[in-house]
C-alpha cells in the first residue's frame, strides 16, 4: 500500500509524492503529446462569456466545458469539431490504484495554470451523474495553494499546498465540497517547460451500467 494522508475532511485523501521525478516526467510527456493533438483554449464564463485565467483541454470520451451556454460535458471539442484525445494509460493506472471505483474514468480535465496569474474561484464539481465516484486530481509543475471549504459558499475553509507529483482523491462525504485554487507559486518547480502548473482531474461522468 502506498503512503497516504487522511485529511480532516472525510473522503479527502492526499498521496504526497505519489509520482517520483521520473514518473512526473513520463506523465508530463504523455500529457504534452495529447496537447499537440488538440490545442488548449481559454474557457469562458457562462452567460457573461468572460474568459478564465487558465487554459483547459480534455482527454477521454467526454470533456467538461464552460461556455456562454453553460457548464457540461461534450463528446467533441467545439474548437476543432473532433473528439478529445484519449486518456493516457499512465492516468488510467493511477485511477485504478486509488479511486476504488468499479469503472474507468470518462474524462480527464486538464487545467493549465500560469504562475502567478492564474487562479480558480471556489466552486463545486456537480455536473457528473456518477457522484458516487471520486474525483482524482494529479498535480504537475509549480506548487499551488488549494482551498477546501464546506457545502455552502460562505462556510469556513482551509488551504493546502499541492506540489508536483501529489495525487488527491476527493470523494465520499466531501465530493460536493466547495474548492478552488488561490494561487500558483512561480519558480517552485522546474518540471514544466516555461513554468506553471498542470492539474489533471479524472472523473467518472455517467453511472456505470
Ligand atoms: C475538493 N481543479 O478542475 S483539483 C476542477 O487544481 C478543479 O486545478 C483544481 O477544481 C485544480 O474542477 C482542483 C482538486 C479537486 C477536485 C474536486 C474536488 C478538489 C475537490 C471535489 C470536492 C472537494
Ligand atoms: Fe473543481
Amino acid at each position: 500500500m502506498r503512503k497516504s494522508v487522511e485529511t480532516e475532511f472525510e473522503g479527502i485523501t492526499l498521496y504526497p509524492g505519489f509520482l517520483d521525478g521520473s514518473g512526473q516526467r513520463a506523465l508530463l510527456a504523455a500529457v504534452l503529446e495529447g496537447l499537440t493533438a488538440e490545442k488548449p483554449y481559454r474557457p469562458r464564463m457562462p452567460r457573461t462569456g468572460k474568459p478564465w485565467s487558465i487554459h483547459q483541454m480534455n482527454f477521454g470520451p467526454l470533456g467538461w466545458v464552460s461556455q456562454p451556454e453553460g457548464y457540461g460535458y461534450a463528446e467533441l471539442n467545439e474548437a476543432s469539431g473532433r473528439p478529445w484525445p484519449p486518456i493516457p494509460p499512465l492516468l488510467l493506472d493511477i485511477w485504478a490504484e486509488v479511486a476504488n471505483y468499479p469503472a474507468p474514468p470518462e474524462c480527464c480535465l486538464v487545467n493549465l495554470y500560469d504562475a502567478p496569474k492564474s487562479r480558480m474561484g471556489l466552486h463545486r464539481d456537480e455536473d457528473e451523474a456518477a457522484l458516487d465516484a471520486p474525483v482524482v486530481s494529479i498535480s504537475l509543475g509549480d506548487t499551488c495553494v488549494f482551498r477546501v471549504g464546506g457545502f455552502a459558499r460562505g462556510d469556513k475553509s482551509r488551504s493546502f499546498r499541492l506540489a508536483s507529483g501529489d495525487v488527491l482523491v476527493l470523494g465520499g462525504a466531501s465530493r460536493l465540497r466547495y474548492h478552488g485554487v488561490d494561487r500558483v507559486i512561480p519558480g517552485s518547480s522546474t518540471l514544466v517547460p516555461g513554468g506553471g502548473r498542470i492539474n489533471l482531474t479524472l472523473r467518472r461522468v455517467t453511472k456505470p451500467a
